[in-house]
């Protein structure tokens, strides 16, 4: 029996470069269930991060009771982590569901029907429209619908009501990704693949800890870490995370200074003479003005910025200059830090001054974090065009007005989409009065939550959540809809790898939740929205329709799945995106041609200034980007708006670990991740535990100028200055809102964003941190992640794997959690080892 929580990556199955990533099939099963006794394998996904594992799910007597990987996918071959083992099928199968829609009556929430519900929403949202018109809408959703929804909202949003003010916790999580890629190849679109880990001799991680976040990505890196000639590992991380611990060289950099680093890196490229000459001539423009903004950062000066080593610095940049084949990953650690765009950006350029992009080994994955916030991005029910669509090209708004038969002018395109947290300044100041939140959980995952509950309570603002339980932002709502859950619906999804996979219902939702897109049907349906020619604007009947619908508005776009059918996707293995008759099969990677989305009719973006955000414009653009061409866009390093100081002298980041998944909603209801990390905590450096007198364990207050929290604190393998938070711990398990001692990272984090992504930043603000009682044991954080005691620290118990006793928690309901997990080497005839 293999121990995913104890030993979160499994065995190692090792390869050599260029080999095949052998076959592993992790598998779940609940107490009691045999293989034997299962009714019905089911094809899916897993839906609990980017990495898009794909999986069946077992069926026995009408009921989820486990899953398995699936051994002939391209992305996961067989295997499964954590989350996708446990939280999937355990996490929405729980008594705590919504089962009937709720609305508010004389200040409480009570259950009701679906006409009452929906007809309560029809009628505010209608006498908004006749009374202050579509402005007066907003919609915020999530990374973690099915395609079809979001091309649904996004049709409703845009073609239906007509507002701008359409966003998605997207904002939150990718919106760099996106932002860097349009930038500087001018589309959305990930030029890389997962089959670059295979091929490449170093790997850098920016700001990622992939070994917690993508744990199963992390295992095929570290099954080539344990094969014959291994790749070299650069990691970008204040903390000494598990990708610290394999790297060749670790830059702890101070939070906020990212773009100083990669400045340097760029410098040192550029000095050492370690580029294309060719490539760069040929394929990109900008270099002159990348090389002069990046003159002055020689290592040192760097060095000096960030706080690490200069022969560090140099030592990383040799790797990347020297090595034949280099894949980079990035991700939250430089998206939700200072300068996000520009940083992302420099990745890019490191590429394209090298010529490395198109190949085996050398891609870039400016990586996705939730499971299809690809798709949201592809859709446009957040601040983007369907099928990566340009809203400053009224060549590109035609081509959506006629593909729905709308009047142009209905779709917003004056000004930018509007940005989540400026949606929630608009409902902050009155002009926002009907939000509609789906499948996100703002209430705790926005930044300076003192200042978004106040948002979300207020009386003139009607707000209806749509979600699986009633989270710490349903129970601020007007109205809740319950939704059903993965494994309750049929829906597709893209992950990183542009991969598409089909998700088949396996099990009725519980009660009368419905799936959210028979939920948006029903409200434009109800809303009667008309086409041109009178017919209603969304005649879908399921999500199939949706499908075939998208494949039409993605036809000669980037992100092309006209070749792609459900019937395709079932049965093997998933398809990247682009697929039409150019590439029945999918492509691999982009950009092989060194050909990039640049030409002015076709890009999704004529870009922005990287320091003010200012959009670049069409004339600006035609006349600078020859069509084709990569830009090597920049900016000079700014330092962090919120810096430590007497008052609050601590640089404050705040992120994840491996056993929860953002608000706990599902992980939090699995017993062995609850057990794994059952409540929150702070991570702290051992000269800063001494200095303010901390011992493992205690109970300490961290505080910024916007709040507190009060948890207590692990001494870890943090740089010196710097505290941690993990983001997980709301209070939905807690009384439902903040009590004697707050938990959740964002009562600290500030409101501000990226310049040109807007996402906002989580990952740098300044705090002061406190003792306030003596702990009664080693704080509550896991031993087998970053979070792990720094060396020579006391002796802390280790965190339990599930072949441990079972304990009461708020987890899963009874015969629900599993007892055998199985990670069972390749069946003879593949190349499994072991
Ligand atoms: N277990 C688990 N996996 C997940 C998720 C989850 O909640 N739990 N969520 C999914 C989602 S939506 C996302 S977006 C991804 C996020 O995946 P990651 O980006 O890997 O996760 P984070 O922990 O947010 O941040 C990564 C690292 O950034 C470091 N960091 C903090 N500040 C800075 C800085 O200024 N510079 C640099 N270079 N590094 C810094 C932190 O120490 C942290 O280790 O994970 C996905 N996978
Ligand atoms: N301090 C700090 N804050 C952060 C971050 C950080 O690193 N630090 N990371 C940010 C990032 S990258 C992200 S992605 C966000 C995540 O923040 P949230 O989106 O708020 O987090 P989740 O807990 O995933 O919320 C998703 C909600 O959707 C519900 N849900 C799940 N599936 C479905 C479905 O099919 N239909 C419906 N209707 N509902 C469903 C779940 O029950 C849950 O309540 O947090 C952001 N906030
Ligand atoms: S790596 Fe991500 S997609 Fe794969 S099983 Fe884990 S949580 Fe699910
Ligand atoms: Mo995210």
């Amino acid at each position: 029996m293999v121990d995913r929580i104890g030993n979160i990556w499994g065995s190692r199955t090792p390869y050599p470069r260029d080999g095949l990533w052998p076959v592993r099939v992790d598998q779940a099963l609940a107490e009691g269930v045999a293989e034997d006794d299962v009714d019905r394998w089911v094809q899916s996904a897993c839906v609990l991060c980017s990495n898009g594992c794909a999986c069946d799910i077992a069926v026995k007597d009408g009921a989820m009771v486990g899953i398995r990987g699936r051994a002939g996918d391209l992305v996961n071959h067989g295997r499964l982590g954590p989350k996708g083992l446990f939280a999937s099928w355990q996490g929405v199968s729980h008594r705590d569901r919504l089962t009937s829609p709720l609305i508010r009556e004389n200040g409480r929430l009570v259950e009701c029907d679906w006409d009452t519900a929906m007809n309560r929403i029809v009628e505010r949202s209608q006498q908004l429209l006749r009374e202050r018109g579509p402005l007066s809408h907003g919609f915020y959703t999530s990374g973690q619908l099915f395609l079809e929804e979001y091309y649904a909202l996004a049709i409703i949003g845009k073609a239906g009501i007509g507002t701008p003010h359409m966003d998605g916790n997207t904002r939150l999580c990718t919106a760099t990704a996106a932002a860097s890629l349009k930038e500087t190849f001018g589309a959305d679109g990930q030029p890389g693949s997962y089959t670059d880990i295979d091929s490449c001799d170093a790997i850098f991680l920016y700001g990622h800890n992939m070994a917690e976040t993508q744990t199963v990505l992390w295992s095929r890196v570290l099954d080539r870490i344990a094969g014959p000639n291994p790749p070299k590992v650069v990691c970008i991380d204040p903390r000494e995370t598990e990708v610290a611990r394999h790297a060749d060289v670790h830059l702890a950099v101070r939070p906020g200074t990212n773009l100083a680093l990669m400045n340097a890196l760029v410098h040192e490229v550029l000095a050492r003479g370690w580029v294309d000459e060719y490539y760069v001539k040929a394929h990109t423009v900008g270099f002159d003005e990348l090389k002069a903004t990046v003159a002055p950062w020689t290592p040192e000066a760097a060095a000096a910025v960030c706080d690490v080593p200069a022969a560090d610095i140099r030592e990383a940049a040799r790797i990347f200059g020297a090595s034949e084949r280099v894949l980079s990953t990035v991700l939250q650690g430089f998206y939700q830090s200072a300068q996000a765009t520009a940083s992302s950006c420099q990745v890019n350029n490191l590429h394209l001054l090298r010529g490395l992009l198109g190949k085996p080994g050398c891609g870039i994955l400016q990586m996705n974090g939730q499971p299809t916030a690809q798709n949201n991005r592809e859709c446009g029910a957040d601040g983007d065009l369907p099928g990566f669509r340009n809203w400053e090209n009224p060549a590109h708004i035609a081509e959506l007005a006629d593909l729905w038969d709308v009047d142009p002018l209905t779709i917003p395109h004056w000004a930018p989409p509007t940005h989540a947290m400026q949606i929630f300044r608009y409902a902050e100041q009155g002009s926002i009065e009907f939000l509609w939140i789906s499948a996100t959980n703002p209430a705790v995952s926005m930044p300076d939550l003192a200042r978004i509950r106040k948002i979300l309570a207020k009386p003139d603002l009607f707000v209806v959540v749509q979600d699986l339980y009633l989270t710490e932002t349903a129970q601020a709502a007007d109205v809740v809809l319950p939704a059903a859950a993965w494994g309750e619906k049929t829906g597709t999804f893209t992950n990183v790898n542009r991969t598409v996979h089909l998700s088949d219902k396996a099990v009725d939702p519980p009660g009368s939740a419905r799936s959210d897109l028979d939920i948006f049907l029903d409200y434009a349906r109800r809303m009667d929205f008309r086409t041109l020619q009178g017919g209603p604007l969304l005649p879908w009947d399921g999500p199939e329709d949706g499908f075939n619908a998208w494949r039409e508005c993605s036809r000669g776009r980037p992100c092309d799945y006209s070749g792609m059918s459900y019937g395709r996707l079932r049965g093997g293995s998933g398809i990247p995106w682009p697929c039409n008759e150019e590439n029945p099969d999918g492509r691999d990677r982009l950009y092989a041609d060194g050909v990039f989305p640049t030409d002015a009719d076709y890009c999704e973006s004529y870009g922005h200034d990287l320091i003010t955000g200012a959009t670049v414009g069409s004339e600006m653009f035609r006349a600078t980007v020859p069509g084709g061409k990569a830009v090597l866009k920049t900016a000079d390093y700014l330092p962090p708006h919120e810096e430590p100081d007497g008052r609050f002298p601590m640089r404050y980041t705040t992120g994840r670990t491996a056993y929860h998944f953002h608000t706990r909603t599902k992980t939090g209801r699995s017993r062995p991740l609850n057990r794994a990390a059952p409540s929150a905590w702070i991570e702290l450096s051992p000269e800063d535990a001494q200095r303010y007198g901390i011992s493992e364990g205690d109970l300490t207050r961290v505080t910024s100028r916007r709040g507190r929290i009060e948890v207590p604190a692990r001494i870890s393998d943090i740089r010196p200055g710097t505290v941690f938070a993990p983001f997980h711990y709301g209070y939905w398990d807690d009384g439902g809102s903040p009590g004697e001692h707050p938990s959740a990272a964002n009562e600290l984090t500030i409101t501000e964003w990226d310049p040109v992504s807007k996402q906002p930043v989580f990952k740098n603000a300044a705090v002061n941190v406190q003792k306030i009682a003596d702990g009664a044991g080693p704080a509550p954080a896991p031993t087998t992640t970053a979070s792990r005691p720094a060396s020579g620290s006391p002796a802390v118990p280790a965190t339990t794997g599930v072949g441990g006793e079972a304990s009461e928690s708020v987890g899963a309901a009874p015969p629900r959690f599993p007892q055998a997990i199985k990670g069972a080497p390749a069946p003879a005839g593949k190349d499994g080892t072991r």
